[in-house]
């Protein structure tokens, strides 16, 4: 008889256990503060859409939103300017960020949904409260599997930041094809097993299963915003879209283009699908190009204005271009004809040296005659300045200042002006000894040129001067 029952427990357990294989996977992706709350995060939108197209229950926490809403007095510490308060300890803890009930509180609602799998998405700024949540989650939910991924994401960064081993594994790069086979591995297994674009860092030792290759951008399923709150995002009228990923281009103190790969754009069928979706759904007009460099590709760049204006869409979109010496005054009519309406620039400098040194790849006369065509198209043309690059010298840094104000007509706004850093992933970083950069004890680079007080003058002297010629709009 105590048999009989066994075996019927028994059965009983097997097809439960098959029924759970059956089940979809469900995944909780959760995006950290501090970040903009002007748009739904792209990211979680592209990760989202890859697992419902793979058949999971994908759901989404915006915890940047939710701070923003729920503690107004702390608005201040998600803005653009105060975005290092969370990524310096010190400061992070001195200015009360975060507390035990929070913590609980986002776990407690991601616990509720009842996920195997939960995603952060995770930027160096994110990555200490990302920690403290996922210790939280581990400890109270110790079997839920955890991943990181995002811009945080890299071998460097496992090895020079803090980490928990409340993290089972880390996703570098582009996520969908890492996610979808770290989720399938997760359904059938239970466990995340080793895949291509994974680094798993367990008591301090890290394990690299190799780079994924890029991924095919037209076989991707358009971003899924509907995991999101759509309603708190402050700017209804604008969405933000990929046209492309990647860069081809190494300039020396960039990491986005490591993990990007070359650059790929989009076919516009693909492209247009998703401006007409958020038309519709969204009632949205216009776009905020994300990408690394929109125009990395002029005859994709010109087959999608082309289809733009011939299905006369009417809209506006914006984004960060590259100088480029063969973009034509022409094709620059034509993309304010299909609704190119503003272009931010990475110029950083105008010294032929530093830009040389940089690796930016143009020559000051190219970039020139680039604002000139620009703004003769009506574009609005914003730029982005660096001072301290590592060879910058005070005649390099006036002779930035003296190219803005001789192109001050066909420069219409500075839209960030950022002291040199040396991002870990960066050339800065990995040919240290090429540069003579040091650190000293507060972390700051310096060489035999530079130090960081040098840098501070330099942004000091630039912010004095420039607004005379040209305006700040920074943070747009
Ligand atoms: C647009 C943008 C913004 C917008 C955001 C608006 C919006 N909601 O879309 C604004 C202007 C607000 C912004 C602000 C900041 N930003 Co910003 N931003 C970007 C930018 C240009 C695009 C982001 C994007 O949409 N990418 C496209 C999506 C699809 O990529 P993604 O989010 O990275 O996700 C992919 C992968 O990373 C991965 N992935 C991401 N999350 C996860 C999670 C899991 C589980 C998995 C498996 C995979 C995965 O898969 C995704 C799909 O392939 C990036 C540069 C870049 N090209 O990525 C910088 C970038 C993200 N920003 C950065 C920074 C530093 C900031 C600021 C802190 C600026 C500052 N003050 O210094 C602030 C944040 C604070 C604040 N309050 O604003 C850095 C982060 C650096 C780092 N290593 O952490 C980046 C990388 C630029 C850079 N190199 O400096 N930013
Ligand atoms: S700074 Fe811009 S152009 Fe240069 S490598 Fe990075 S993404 Fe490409």
């Amino acid at each position: 008889m105590k048999s009989a029952n066994k075996k019927k427990m028994e059965k009983k357990k097997e097809t439960k256990k098959e029924k759970k294989k059956e089940k979809n996977l469900v995944v909780a992706l959760v995006h950290m503060p501090p970040y903009g709350i002007q748009m739904p995060p792209l990211g979680i939108a592209c990760l989202a859409a890859k697992l419902k197209e793979d058949g999971h229950e994908a759901f989404a926490f915006d915890f940047n939103m939710d701070y923003f809403c729920s503690f107004p007095e702390k608005r201040q510490f998600i803005d653009y300017n105060k975005a290092f308060f969370w990524s310096d300890k010190k400061r992070f803890e001195s200015a009360n960020l975060i507390n035990d009930k929070i913590l609980d509180k986002w776990a407690d609602a991601i616990i509720q949904k009842n996920p195997s799998l939960v995603g952060f998405s995770v930027t160096d700024h994110s990555c200490i409260v990302a920690n403290a949540l996922s210790d939280t989650l581990k400890r109270k939910s110790p079997k839920l599997l955890i991943i990181y991924g995002g811009p945080f994401c890299s071998e460097q960064s496992l090895q020079f930041r803090e980490t928990t081993d409340s993290v089972d594994a880390y996703v570098v790069g582009e996520g969908e094809m890492t996610l979808s086979e770290i989720a399938s591995s997760v359904k059938k297994t239970g466990k995340i097993a080793p895949a291509k674009g994974i680094l798993f860092k367990k008591n301090g030792k890290i394990t690299d299963c190799g780079v994924r290759e890029p991924c095919d951008i037209n076989a991707l399923p358009i971003p899924d915003f509907s995991v999101l709150p759509m309603d708190k995002y402050t700017r209804k009228d604008v969405m933000p879209i990929l046209m492309s990923r990647g860069c081809n281009f190494h300039c020396a103190f960039c990491s986005d283009y490591v993990n990007w790969n070359h650059h790929r754009m989009r076919s516009p069928e693909s492209i247009i699908s998703e401006i007409e979706r958020d038309i519709a759904i969204y009632g949205v007009h216009e776009f905020h190009c994300n990408d690394l460099a929109f125009d990395g590709d002029l005859n994709a760049l010109e087959a999608l204005a082309d289809e733009i204006i011939r299905r006369d869409l009417k809209i506006r979109w914006f984004g960060q271009g590259r100088i480029r010496k063969d973009m034509s005054p022409e094709l620059f009519k034509k993309l304010r004809k299909a609704g190119l309406y503003r272009i931010t620039l990475g110029m950083e400098s105008a010294s032929q040296n530093v830009l040389n040194q940089m690796r930016k790849g143009y020559l000051i006369k190219d970039a020139e005659k680039f604002i000139s065509d620009s703004k003769k198209a009506g574009i609005i043309t914003m730029t982005m300045w660096m001072v301290g690059f590592p060879g910058e010298t005070w005649l390099d840094f006036f002779k930035t200042i003296s190219f803005i104000i001789r192109n001050r007509r066909n420069i219409d706004s500075i839209s960030s002006l950022t002291k040199c850093n040396v991002h870990l992933e960066s050339d800065l970083f990995i040919n240290m000894e090429k540069y003579g950069i040091n650190f000293d004890n507060d972390g700051n680079w310096y060489n035999k040129n530079l130090d960081i007080r040098t840098r501070e003058k330099r942004e000091r002297i630039f912010r004095a001067i420039v607004p005379l010629f040209v305006p700040f709009r920074e943070n747009q």
